[in-house]
């Protein structure tokens, strides 16, 4: 049994603002089939409605750091809807593309997305002014460091579509965030069926687009294992024009030996509890990032267990820059990861939270602050870890087992 804080993600939550009450009434039930066509056609309607008010626009269309493949595959159906009212979109992120899944999907079916490093002081700031507005997809801004010079160049924020639990103080001409939802691929298909964009086998853009989001609900859904009607309705919409070639390819592309490695290390210094398998595997490079996540999708797979945290210190070489990264997969519908993990870390001194997370799955990031930065000298290096490990290990296993989660302090 996991312990009662692990809240059943249909308990009441706080007072914010859902999407209902920001859009528009809710459906009597959360599945597709019982959506009234009322519901997608005022969703429908909201985002014609924007679309037109910014015919001829420039608009930034903002991914997460590491965007995957349903932030890619929708920014792009997005783009392309757009494009029918000469809006103009660039699809940007700050991060790195590191899941060789991600790489080769991109590479394959060739996503127009731009990456834009930023923070350093060797990338030079990039040009805002070009852009009358900015649209969030497959996030709300918070896992993007894109957010701080945009909210400084005052781009209006015009559309958020979103599959994340809704955040606070989110303000935007259009939101569209279902947190009930599987997969933003799931939310752009509806567009695209309710005739926002049609479709063309002949078209090879419609085509690769398509296949990219038939990738994204797959990999949002645990390949469709936990998919419900919407995603399989939607699924079966993208049948008619996607290229399973293309998508073949994509999901064979091999693990890196870095990616192996942190696997390894995620096998040997896991530790079970509850059902809830934790692994800290060390220090990896920022291009090694995605190795996380892929660490906690395969922790999640063994016998008894329903939910895996995986965590590092990422060092950027760039940046000379140290953060503790963590990703967290579950199998089990009842544990709501964002909340999991709000509660879990907590929020820092300006009281943001320092992860969320969508159904089954979740990441987080904690800054080192003044520990941050390389040291040549192994045994320190070694400490740090061993602190940030048992400290993150304490505040996870205080969820999972309250009753026995004092560290160890010998
Ligand atoms: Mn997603």
């Amino acid at each position: 049994m996991v312990s009662s804080s692990l809240k059943a993600k249909d308990a009441p939550v706080s007072d914010r603002p859902t999407l209902d009450s920001v859009v528009e009434p809710r459906a009597a039930q959360g599945s597709w089939a019982s959506v009234s066509s009322g519901l997608l056609d005022s969703r429908t309607a909201a985002l014609e409605k924007m679309l037109e008010a910014h015919q001829g626009d420039r608009q930034l269309v903002i991914l997460q750091d590491f965007p995957d493949p349903d932030a890619l595959s929708s920014a792009w159906a997005y783009k392309l809807i757009a494009a029918q009212y000469e809006i103009q979109c660039d699809i940007v992120y700050a991060g790195t593309l590191s899941h060789q899944e991600n790489i080769a999907l991109v590479k394959l079916t060739g996503i127009p997305v731009q990456r834009w490093p930023c923070q350093s002081p060797k990338s030079k700031a990039k040009d805002l002014s070009p852009y009358q507005g900015c649209v969030l997809i497959d996030n709300q801004g918070t896992t993007s460091q894109l957010m701080a010079p945009v909210q400084q160049a005052e781009i209006p924020l015009v559309l958020v579509i979103d599959h994340h639990s809704l955040q606070e103080d989110l303000e935007a001409e259009v939101i569209d965030v279902r947190s009930d939802t599987r997969a933003t691929a799931t939310m752009l298909t509806q567009y695209l069926q309710a005739g926002l964009l049609t479709l063309d086998s002949s078209n090879n853009a419609h085509v690769k687009c398509a296949t990219a989001l038939m990738h994204g609900i797959r990999s949002d859904t645990h390949d469709l294992r936990q998919a419900q009607e919407e995603d399989f309705q939607a699924a079966a919409f993208l049948s008619r024009f996607y290229d399973s070639q293309i998508l073949n390819t994509v999901l064979q592309s091999a693990r890196s030996k870095q990616v192996m490695e942190v696997i390894e290390r995620a096998l040997k210094n896991r530790s079970i509890v509850n059902n809830v398998t934790i692994a800290g595997v060390g220090y990896l490079r920022y291009d090694d990032r995605d190795a996380i996540p892929q660490a906690a999708d395969f922790l999640v797979t063994e016998d008894n267990v329903h939910t895996a945290v995986v965590y590092g210190i990422v060092h950027d070489e760039d940046e000379d820059l140290e953060l503790v990264v963590g990703s967290l997969r579950t199998t089990k519908l009842t544990l709501d990861p964002d909340e999991f993990i709000k509660e879990a870390f907590g929020q820092d001194a300006q009281g943001r939270f320092f992860g969320g997370g969508r159904s089954l799955a979740g990441g987080f990031e904690i800054p080192m602050g003044f520990l941050s930065g390389l040291n040549e000298n192994s045994e320190y290096a070694k400490l740090k870890w061993t602190v940030y490990d048992k400290q993150i290990k304490q505040k996870l296993l205080h969820l999972v087992n309250p009753e026995n989660s004092m560290i160890d302090a010998s």
